[in-house]
């Protein structure tokens, strides 16, 4: 009897996941342990609501894995998802207010400070491809966890500051309005990487991180001379100009900015090409890791406790910004 073309159809598998390091590795540790055909639906950092771009078309059984994206962000598509009857697991360590049950819905969420999407990963699989998870932590800035983490799985300093550099570059390479900033898309990013059971031999085998370490250090040496608009012992903010390197180097330079002022909070606003507003990478102290995502929220952004992001900030809203972060770490 031939088969009804219901029946004829294959379920598909999405991964779905941010186009910086931790949602990438995240990605990597997954799919090494977990081979499968998947559509790759990814895009620059700050675009977060990826969900929505697969959510109407997907059908009965089909198969999604998010990646370190804000489940509140995707809270509507998630919901489209799962009355369209797919499956969906959920990685990610971003604020999560709107958790739900559902007997299709899987989340591996965990907000705490010291933790990435890609160390979740690394739990749920015991470990299984920790050298990736330690590149994506570097990557995500939670130097001290990736520190520890290299020095117990045996890795020396050489062995440990190449992979900072490895993850701190795929982190570099997601920051930009759009996919034209970046020097490679995420989507090819993370086909390069795919092959790769350690970061090692992508380390010797593959040119991909030379061209983001070149771009790197030509971008971080552009801001380096950029003077900060405020900046006391408490709190730093930066305004970089309108320009590609600008807006690729924003989130490494708030990062770089953070680890040399570990007491300070930091704030880099990048303006956007289209409109009359600025990106801003809000990075809390080192030393007082919280309410970064609290004052995001309040100007229409979010993220985590330690670092958050706001995508559209009105130029005219910069000091209003600066004096809320000023209020919360003076
Ligand atoms: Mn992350």
């Amino acid at each position: 009897m031939p088969e009804s073309p219901l029946s004829m159809r294959v379920s598909k598998a999405y991964d779905v996941f941010n186009g910086d390091a931790d949602g990438i590795l995240a990605r990597q540790q997954w799919r090494l342990v977990h081979p499968r055909e998947c559509e790759l639906i990814t895009g620059v950092k700050r675009d977060v609501s990826l969900l929505s771009r697969i959510a109407p078309h997907v059908e009965a059984s089909d198969d999604i894995t998010a990646f370190d994206i804000s489940l509140d962000a995707n809270i509507d598509a998630c919901n489209v998802a799962l009355q369209r009857q797919a499956h969906i697991v959920w990685f990610d360590h971003h604020r999560a207010d709107k958790q739900f049950i559902h007997p299709h819905f899987t989340a591996h969420i965990n907000t705490a400070a010291d933790v990435c999407t890609s160390l979740i990963v690394d739990r749920v699989l015991d470990g299984t491809h920790r050298a990736w998870a330690i590149t994506a932590a570097y990557g995500d800035n939670l130097i001290r966890v990736a520190d520890r983490l290299a020095a117990s799985a045996g890795y020396n300093t050489n062995q440990a500051v190449a992979l900072r550099a490895l993850g701190e570059c795929i982190n570099y390479n997601a920051y930009g309005e759009s996919i034209e900033d970046l020097h490679i898309s995420p989507v090819a990013l993370a086909n390069a990487i795919a092959p790769y059971i350690s970061p090692f031999t992508f380390l010797e085998s593959s040119d991909v991180f030379s061209t983001l370490d070149a771009g790197y250090r030509d971008d971080m040496h552009h801001a380096l001379n950029i003077k900060a608009e405020f900046a006391d012992a408490s709190v730093a903010l930066f305004v970089l100009p309108n320009m590609a390197w600008a807006r690729r180097v924003s989130g490494a330079f708030a990062n770089d900015c953070a680890n040399r002022h570990p007491a300070r909070a930091h704030a880099i606003a990048t303006p956007n090409h289209q409109s009359a507003t600025y990106t801003v990478s809000i990075r809390a102290p080192i030393a007082n890791p919280n309410h970064a995502d609290v004052v995001a929220a309040e100007f229409g952004g979010g993220g985590r406790k330690s670092a958050a992001g706001i995508n559209q900030l009105a130029i005219a809203d910069l000091p209003c910004l600066l004096k809320k972060i000023q209020h919360i770490y003076s």
